[in-house]
């Protein structure tokens, strides 16, 4: 991509709306703009970025067996009738009629909906396990929507549905889910720590937050330090396992861990001090098993072996991925601006042109962006005809992690600087070895 062709709105001052790191720099980066309170279009750098996250989330849901299909975001109000929901979501739920005065709202969670499709038309238990998910935009008039895309009113989630026929087949499903959060959220570049949480309107008994630490986070946790090296579930994790599951679950619960709802201070107050972690945390997925809480009043049954019929025991599986954008440049970044993590970089590489115009640094530009391209590398090519210092700047900013920089002293010798942007390591080295460090 020539900068010069694309659409990457840079801010040169500070946003006074922005309270956190996180929210200034997508403003700073061009990476969002705000629509209306709480509701974001994502301009084309946030877009990739987001498009990164979604593609991780994706492999690791199809990895775990999960199967994707897409609903839409507007529902019917019956559905939520028939499970009781409709009248005790309150005002977060975004109702709407329609030309004929049909009651609709956008949907804040598919819980219903998806049970709907299960019942039309699966009816046996040699159908199970079934786990269904898609990501897609949820509505919630939240109360008080803040922090950018952190917290907002239509936000994106990744939320997975699974159905079994027994107790135990719903524990081996959410084992699956948990082992591919921990997975997910470690290709992120993020740590997260799963905490027993409170269940809310979603309802059930069981269920973990997904939390990452950071200073900025909106919720209190309580948690075992050793949580921060625990050692994540490998990509050869056999998810049809059930010990193999159990024993992934039974190592990640076997230390202290709570939000501030389900907080028990006698029971952290038995950890030892000096390992008692007590700080703020962004809860960055959600994890449910609440067996037949729809199934029973939508009518969601199938045949067992014994030849009776049994309501399904069901869970849902929430991943906010336009909240897991800035968790990433909360837990990433310095004074400068963002540092991407590579798997989810907007682009691998920035390649600067210092003297745009200069026939030697134009050649040598062209040369690297063409072959780092053809490698099949996601290059940004600033060509435009900015200063060098702005140019830098805005290469930091951004956070691209590697810098290749072109200006007329080092091309003349045929060299460029290629630059980290994590360290800020700098190293020049000729043009040919630049472009092989990269497409070897
Ligand atoms: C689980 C999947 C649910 O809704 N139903 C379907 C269950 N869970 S949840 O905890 O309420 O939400 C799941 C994740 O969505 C993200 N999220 C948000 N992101 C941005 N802005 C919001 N207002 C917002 N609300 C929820 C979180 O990552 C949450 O863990």
């Amino acid at each position: 991509m020539r900068l010069s062709r694309y659409f990457m709105p840079i801010l040169k001052e500070n946003p006074k709306e922005a309270e956190i790191v996180s929210h200034r720099l997508m403003l700073r980066a061009g990476m969002i703009r705000q629509q209306s309170q709480g509701i974001y279009s994502w301009l084309p750098l946030g877009k990739r970025v987001l498009d990164k996250v979604n593609a991780i989330i994706r492999d690791e849901q199809n990895r775990a067996g999960a199967i994707e299909l897409s609903m839409p975001t507007l529902q019917s109000a019956e559905l939520w009738q028939e499970s009781g929901r409709y009248d005790a979501y309150g005002k977060e739920m975004l109702r709407i009629k329609d030309r004929q005065d049909r009651p609709m709202l956008y949907g804040p969670t598919n819980e219903e909906m998806v049970t709907d499709i299960f019942r039309s038309s699966v009816k046996s238990y040699k159908d199970l396990p079934l786990n269904l998910y898609h990501i897609q935009l949820k509505f919630r008039d939240e109360i008080r929507p803040r922090f950018g895309t952190m917290r907002s009113r239509e936000f994106m989630m990744k939320d997975a549905y699974s159905f079994d026929l027994t107790r135990e087949g719903a524990e081996h499903s959410y084992n699956k889910m948990f082992a591919a959060y921990l997975r997910t959220f470690d290709r992120l570049g993020l740590r997260a720590i799963p905490m027993r949480a409170d269940t809310g309107p979603i309802g059930g008994k069981l269920s973990h937050e997904f939390i990452i630490l950071a200073d900025t986070g909106e919720s209190e946790v309580f948690c075992h330090k050793d949580f921060v090296d625990f050692d994540i579930p490998g990509a050869h994790t056999d998810f049809d396992s059930v010990e193999g599951l159990q024993a992934i679950f039974d190592k990640w619960t076997s230390l202290y861990a709570a939000t501030s709802e389900m907080h028990d201070e006698a029971a952290f107050n038995a950890v030892p001090e000096g390992d008692r972690l007590s700080a703020r945390g962004i809860e960055v997925g959600h994890i449910f098993y609440f067996g037949t809480k729809y199934s029973e009043p939508m009518g969601a049954k199938v045949q067992g072996p014994d030849g009776k019929e049994h309501f399904v025991h069901m869970g849902s599986y929430g991943i906010g991925p336009t909240r897991l954008v800035p968790a990433i440049i909360e837990a990433s970044h310095d004074d400068n601006g963002i540092i991407w993590p590579a798997s989810v970089a907007p682009f691998d590489i920035v390649v600067i042109n210092m003297k745009a115009g200069d026939q030697a640094c134009d050649d040598t530009c062209e040369l690297i962006y063409a072959a780092l391209t053809k490698a099949g590398k996601d290059v940004l090519y600033d060509d435009t005809d900015d200063r060098a210092g702005t140019k830098f700047a805005t290469a930091d900013l951004i956070g691209v992690p590697v810098q290749i920089i072109a200006g007329p002293r080092a091309v003349a010798n045929g060299e460029v600087e290629v630059k980290d942007r994590k360290t800020g390591a700098r190293q020049t080295m000729t043009i040919e070895a630049a472009i092989n460090r990269f497409v070897a």
